[in-house]
């Protein structure tokens, strides 16, 4: 079964699989890490996702990576936090659901999350990483082709956050790509 990493770093420069973008619904661009991603990965990408009508809050889509070093970038949706009572909760769980059936469908062997929703989105941030952990810990004996998923995380607070969630393995802490 694969290995959870938690790394702090930039995810546009992670050699894997497949890097997850915290999108919108349009998947036309935007701020943030989808900001960064489509800045990096150049015009092919905007021009792939425009292709692809949009995508739901909660569910995700796969596109090439373009001038990524990852091969493949899996746009997912998450919701906008509006107190917690608009099935927050559940949406987010679902983003990482379908980009984790995506990487079984595409047999993706390394893959790496943002900590979608926490940015501009707002979704409080422990919440937000505990339903992270626990999703992909649900999902990992469904997926066999994957060997190592790594939460990336921008901020210290986020990286702090996530290591005491998965403290029960230090060596996960380390930089693997
Ligand atoms: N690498 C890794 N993580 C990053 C990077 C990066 N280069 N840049 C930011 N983050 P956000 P959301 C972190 O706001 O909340 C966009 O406009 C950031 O610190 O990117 O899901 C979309 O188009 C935070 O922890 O995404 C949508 O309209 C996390 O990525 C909207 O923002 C997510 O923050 C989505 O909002």
């Amino acid at each position: 079964m694969a290995t959870l990493k938690v790394v702090q770093c930039d995810i546009t420069k992670l050699q894997v699989d497949a890097i997850v973008n915290a999108a919108n619904q349009t998947l036309l661009g935007g701020g943030g890490v989808d900001g960064a991603i489509h800045h990096a990965a150049g015009t092919g990408l905007f021009a792939e996702c425009a292709t692809l009508d949009g995508c739901a809050t909660g569910d995700a889509k796969i596109t090439k990576g373009y001038n990524l070093p990852a091969k493949h970038v899996i746009h997912a949706v998450g919701p906008v936090w509006r107190g917690g009572d608009k099935d927050e909760p559940n949406l987010l769980r679902s983003c990482y659901r379908r980009c984790l059936e995506i990487a079984r469908e595409k047999e993706l062997t390394t893959i790496a999350f943002p900590c979608i929703s926490t940015g501009i989105y707002h979704f409080p941030k422990e919440h937000a990483a505990r339903i992270a952990v626990e999703t992909v810990q649900e999902m990992l004996p469904s997926v066999p082709s994957l060997d190592v998923v790594v939460f990336v995380c921008f901020s210290r607070n986020n990286f702090e956050i996530y290591q005491s969630l998965l403290e029960r393995d230090k060596d996960n802490a380390e930089p693997v790509f």
